[in-house]
């Protein structure tokens, strides 16, 4: 699986994964395409507690797959004593639940590295809260009746591509533990209707406080095996890796973070904030896969005051926060941090790791205050 040499006279560093960039190179093409292709959520969509559809972050590894959803079957296999097969229509008359969680792919904030490792090149913006509607994955797993020894729960969906070398269906596994958490769901509905194709129609799994790539989109086999599950989103991808003979820990749940609404209006070019002086509510929103948030404060050229931070949208969702700031003339940087309740903050220095994974890295915003 090992990469040998690259395809340019770029002296790129060789791995399973993706090359890295060397210092100072831009973004290539290879990368404006995967950009393009996954969008992230405009800033300032923070200012809605349900993501609309079309403005939820969006990351797709191979192409939208061509689901025909009356010939479509949801398999249930493995180590059971039941194995099942599953139309929609049967997974629809099982008790459904709605709930908003917040999802944020793992590799948001990589294109900040340095060096940078080329892939999907997201700068903060990776990152989206909907209303899922579905059913317990766990009244699936029970109806099946796994076997007492299963120790992962395989997901595979119906993309099929390679990545670094290896042709592969997108399949990720779960512990068993982890797989039969409560508001572990199967879900067919996105802010109350369908799913859209390219978020899984059309059915997918979400697995709330993890980082995205664990909720398998077009999802089409449950497998519940007795060993470890090594395919190359679990075992190569996904991992916080300081090199690539690092085996490295499985990334999981989703890492504190705090991201505000830009204030002002936007210089359309570069983005940088123009803000009239006077007072100014700064919004933004907060959220953490391993512990409640617990605090979130704003900075100001280096200065930081707690802001209000209101009761999440849900469990596994989002909190609104704002702070009133009397905004004086002058060049400004604002920021934000969360810290949740386990004593985590952001790090305003983001530690590297070689996949560009479950950074949180302050976010800066420059502004002229006029
Ligand atoms: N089958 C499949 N599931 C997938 C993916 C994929 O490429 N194929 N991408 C994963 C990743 S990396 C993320 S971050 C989330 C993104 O979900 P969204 O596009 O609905 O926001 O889906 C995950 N599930
Ligand atoms: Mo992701």
């Amino acid at each position: 699986m090992q990469a040998t040499v690259g395809s340019r006279d770029r002296p790129h560093i060789l791995r399973v994964m993706s090359p890295l960039a060397v210092p100072g190179e831009g973004i290539s093409h290879e990368e404006l395409q995967l950009a393009t292709r996954n969008r992230g959520m405009p800033l300032e969509a923070l200012r809605y507690d349900v993501t609309p559809v079309g403005m939820h972050y969006l990351l797709v590894h191979f192409d939208i797959p061509a689901v025909d959803p009356v010939a479509w079957r949801l398999r249930v296999d493995g180590k059971v004593s039941e194995p099942l097969e599953l139309t929609l229509d049967e997974i629809r008359r099982r008790p459904s639940r709605t709930i908003p969680v917040t999802l944020e792919c793992a590799g948001n904030g990589r294109a900040r590295l340095e060096p940078r490792p080329m892939s999907q090149p997201w700068l903060v913006e990776a990152i989206g809260t909907a209303e899922w509607t579905g059913t317990s994955l766990a009244g699936i797993l029970d109806d099946a009746g796994i076997a007492a020894d299963t120790t992962e729960i395989v997901f595979t969906g119906a993309d099929h591509g390679v990545e670094a070398h290896v042709e592969q269906d997108y399949q990720r596994s779960l512990p068993l533990s982890e797989a039969r958490r409560d508001e572990v769901m199967l879900v067919y509905g996105m802010n109350g209707r369908p799913l859209e194709p390219q978020h899984g129609f059309p059915l997918r799994l979400i697995v709330p406080g993890w980082y995205g790539m664990a909720s398998v989109k077009w999802l089409n086999r449950i497998e519940a095996i007795t060993d470890r599950f090594h395919g190359y989103q679990q075992a190569g991808a996904y991992r916080y890796q300081q090199s690539e003979d690092d085996p490295g820990l499985p990334v999981t749940r989703i890492r504190v973070r705090a991201l505000m609404v830009p204030p002002g209006i936007p210089d359309f070019l570069t983005r940088r904030r123009i803000v009239d002086a006077g007072s100014v509510t700064i919004v933004g929103r907060a959220w953490c896969g391993e512990a409640p948030v617990e605090r979130v404060e704003v900075g100001v050229d280096g200065e930081w005051s707690d802001a209000r931070l209101e009761r999440p949208l849900g469990d596994w969702a989002w909190s609104a926060w704002s702070l009133a700031w009397e905004a004086t003339p002058g060049e400004r940087v604002v920021t934000c941090r969360a810290t949740d309740a386990h004593g985590n903050t952001q790090p305003t220095e983001q530690p590297w790791n070689l996949q560009g994974m479950g950074n949180n890295l302050v976010q800066e915003v420059s502004v002229t205050v006029r």
